[in-house]
């Protein structure tokens, strides 16, 4: 499965980093909601869902933590570390979110307002949604 990242421009100089993240510009959609997942324990996984019609990209803005994406025929995992680089995760795609650092904060840019109606939280209901034979 082929996975989509967005390179951000990184503002660096003596004072240190900046990162702006822009609406239909930098990914592409209109951001509607931000998140972020922090003081995650390392023992701790999270998502097992899949929604149906919300884009997002991930970013971890600190430390580190693995994301493991599944579109009902593949799965990967990638290790998000940079705070300059955007992980797409689109709509009908299973993540699973885990292996978190201390200090990890993984921010959530997200095209949807919160609506637990487009989570799909059962893995074999995910699959017939996506119409893949189990
Ligand atoms: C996703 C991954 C990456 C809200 O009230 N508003 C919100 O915008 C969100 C995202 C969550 N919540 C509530 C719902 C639950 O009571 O926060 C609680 C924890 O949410 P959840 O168990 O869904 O968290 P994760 O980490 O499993 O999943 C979250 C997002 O929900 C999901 O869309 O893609 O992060």
């Amino acid at each position: 499965m082929k996975l989509r990242y967005f390179e951000f421009k990184n503002h660096s100089d003596d004072r240190g980093s900046l990162v702006a993240v822009e609406s239909n510009k930098d990914i592409p959609f209109n951001i509607k909601r931000v998140y972020y997942l922090f003081d995650t324990d390392a023992s701790c996984s999270r998502g097992f869902h899949a929604h149906k019609t919300l884009q997002q990209v991930l970013i971890c803005v600190s430390g580190e933590c693995d994301i493991c994406l599944d579109d009902g025929h593949e799965r990967e995992t990638v290790r998000l570390s940079n705070p300059s680089c955007g992980l797409y995760v689109g709509n009908n795609i299973w993540r699973e979110m885990s292996n978190f650092s201390k200090d990890a904060v993984l921010l959530v840019l997200a095209s949807e307002l919160y609506d637990e109606s487009d989570y799909i939280r059962n893995y074999d209901e995910f699959l017939r949604y996506v119409g893949v034979d189990k």
